[in-house]
């Protein structure tokens, strides 16, 4: 199903003659319409019509999540309020929150993207769509309901929360796709168990997983436990939503990116220069078409790769490799770089553990040490101490044998590990409040 044949399957070619002029026009915009960057600009040296060709972006300042807390609440909109029709806010770990904000066309343009993706991972007309991620300022849960609209889909717009209910819920109105975060769909598998509901039997068909870092071995978990095709989806508020990439359910094998919206580079995060096509790097998107919030070169800190062959959908954009983490993430313990879904790997691949872990980071001295809590399984809870610490060994083991660093294992019973409704908390981060 392609909800877009046009832009989805257009020729490379004509795909990029269309994105020059639309970051023409986008310079163009915000040069006239935000104070921010025509400062910026202006310090680089660049007028408007100095936009040439697609390389010549590398010459456009980039945007950091600093700059849009610096402008906090609607400093960088590039329309006035009377044409803003949405606000939503990213809170985020740290400091202030972002504030974005939409026009009518761009909520159109949004739904229709996510339309895309719905489309994309088969679902449409006669399906029947859970939405549980969070309604509310967070972009999930709108951005999955409009979507699912626009795709002809029925959607039932559950949020996060009540978990017991979502699954009578689920089970009572018959979904056939749902809309999560990958952490919560697990622990929905978990307590649709301990409610004796077997999902296997249930018609869902697919889940569309994203708002945060998982893994191939996270995958083949959910898909076991609840039966379905899960895919991966991608966004950022800061960018749109989700929808700016999706798997499609055809060869789950990369996210297809909307590069007529959204202009794409990976750049090496310590030079900010460009890596070889390919490789791996920071994801940097310029919004060609968004009108309220227009960005440029934005630096998303989420490290992937691109992908423009082929794929066998259909689709000719370019697809993201699932994405590796964020550069924050990045744990530097003992000088060796890990990041948590390597570790979530091992853990997965681990017989008589459960899917729910943490990282606790903390400094001894001048070393970082690590500490992974994750818990048992039921069947292993009630072995005995000596079981137990030979699991922990293993673990530990297996750690240092495939990324190199010394990390402490805690095993903690079932349930140990706080559950989280939206996007789960991997990291504890002792070394900040040490300082
Ligand atoms: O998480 C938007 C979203 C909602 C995406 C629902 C997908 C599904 P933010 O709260 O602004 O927006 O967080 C954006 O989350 O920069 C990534 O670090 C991370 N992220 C989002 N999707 C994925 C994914 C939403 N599929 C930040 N894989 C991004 C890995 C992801 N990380």
């Amino acid at each position: 199903m392609i909800f877009d044949v046009e832009h989805e399957t257009m020729p490379r070619e004509d795909l990029e003659k269309l994105q020059l002029r639309r970051l023409k026009a986008l310079v163009e915009r915000v040069y006239h319409n935000v104070p921010f960057y025509k400062k910026r600009l202006e310090e680089k040296g660049i007028r408007p019509g100095d936009i040439n060709s697609l390389d010549d972006v590398r010459h456009l300042p980039f945007t950091e999540k600093q700059d849009l807390r610096n402008n906090y609440p609607y400093g960088l909109f590039a329309v006035n309020m009377e044409n803003i029709v949405r606000i939503h806010s990213s809170s985020g770990t740290t400091g202030k929150a972002t504030v974005v904000g939409y026009t009518h066309r761009d909520v159109r343009t949004w739904a229709s993207l996510m339309g895309r993706c719905l489309n994309a991972a088969g679902v449409g007309p006669g399906d029947i769509l859970h939405n549980a991620y969070g309604y509310g300022l967070f972009t999930g849960g709108l951005g999955a309901h409009y979507g699912a609209e626009a795709a002809g889909a029925t959607v039932i717009p559950m949020s996060g929360g009540a978990t017991r209910r979502q699954i009578m819920i689920i089970k009572d109105f018959m979904a056939t796709a749902i809309c999560c975060t990958p952490s919560y769909a697990l622990h929905l598998a978990e307590t649709a168990g301990e409610l004796g509901i077997d999902f296997r039997k249930l018609p869902l068909k697919v889940g569309i997983f994203g708002a945060e870092p998982w893994s191939e071995a996270m995958r083949k978990d959910i898909e076991g436990k609840l039966n379905i095709k899960a895919l991966d989806i991608y966004g950022l508020s800061e960018i749109m939503g989700p929808g700016v990439g999706i798997e499609c359910a055809e060869a789950q094998n990369g996210l297809h990116m909307q590069e007529d919206h959204f202009l794409l580079e990976v750049i090496d995060p310590a030079s900010g220069e460009p890596v070889q096509p390919g490789e791996l790097g920071e994801l940097v998107i310029t919004t060609l078409t968004k009108e309220a919030i227009p960005l440029l070169r934005y630096r998303t800190r989420d490290l992937t790769r691109l992908e423009t062959t082929p794929c066998r959908c259909g689709r000719t954009t370019a697809r993201m490799m699932r994405v590796q983490g964020r550069s924050d993430d990045m744990l530097i313990i003992r000088g060796v770089n890990v990041f948590p879904q390597q570790i979530e790997s091992i853990l997965l691949d681990t017989d008589g553990l459960a899917p729910h872990y943490q990282l606790v980071v903390d400094r001894k001295g001048p070393m970082d040490t690590l500490t992974v809590r994750v818990e048992v399984s039921e069947s292993v809870f009630s072995d005995e101490i000596k079981g137990l610490q030979s699991l922990e060994k293993k673990v530990q083991g297996a750690i240092k044998e495939f990324l190199g660093v010394t990390a402490a294992v805690k095993l903690v019973e079932p349930k140990g590990i706080e559950r989280s409704m939206g996007k789960a908390q991997r990291i504890i981060d002792l070394r900040k409040e040490a300082k």
